[in-house]
């Protein structure tokens, strides 16, 4: 009877979109077919950093992740003194499931080349993020409004631009 009010609170939470922040992975892809599938536990064992997320009305928030530059070098985008030539028309598309999509540029999310991070976070304010933040949301640091910020992050694809 107790199981059946759980299982039957649970539902009810999930519908409501109110569910703790579930593990969600995300899909990267290179410009080669390269693909993985990023786990929050592979993120959480990947190098971490901290950010600040500027959010509409003057409200900040202090975000943690994996940077961009990190993430791609999974799926074997150039880095480093191999970003050049042919790869600065490289850009990057950050897909929400709202189908909400952020397009940056394969080097802006190199530490080489800007000091400003990139990051996908997966905790803000020192908690996970429940929908319709999280899991997984885009961050760039410095940026004035959030609208690059995407939320719910679903896949980072790799394209030369045409
Ligand atoms: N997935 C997704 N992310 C999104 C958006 C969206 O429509 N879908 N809107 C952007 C815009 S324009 C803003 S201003 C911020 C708002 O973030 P907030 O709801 O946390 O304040 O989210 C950004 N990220
Ligand atoms: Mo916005």
């Amino acid at each position: 009877m107790k199981r059946t009010w759980i299982a039957a609170a649970a539902l009810l939470a999930l519908a409501a979109g109110v569910a703790p922040a579930m593990a969600q992975s995300v899909a990267v892809s290179g410009l080669a077919g390269q693909a993985v599938t990023l786990s929050a536990a592979d993120l959480a064992a990947m190098p971490r950093t901290s950010v600040t997320l500027h959010l509409d009305g003057g409200r900040t928030e202090a975000c943690e992740g994996v940077q961009l530059s990190d993430i791609l070098a999974k799926v074997g985008a150039p880095q480093g003194k191999a970003l050049r030539g042919p790869e600065m028309a490289d850009i990057i598309v950050v897909k929400a499931s709202d189908g909400y999509r952020v397009a940056l540029a394969l080097a802006e999310t190199d530490p080489g080349m800007r000091p400003d991070k990139m990051v996908l976070a997966d905790r803000c304010n020192g908690a996970a993020m429940a929908a319709p933040e999280g899991p997984l949301r885009l961050v760039v640091e410095n940026d004035v409004r959030p609208a690059r910020s995407a939320r719910q992050v679903i896949s980072i694809s790799l394209a030369r631009a045409p």
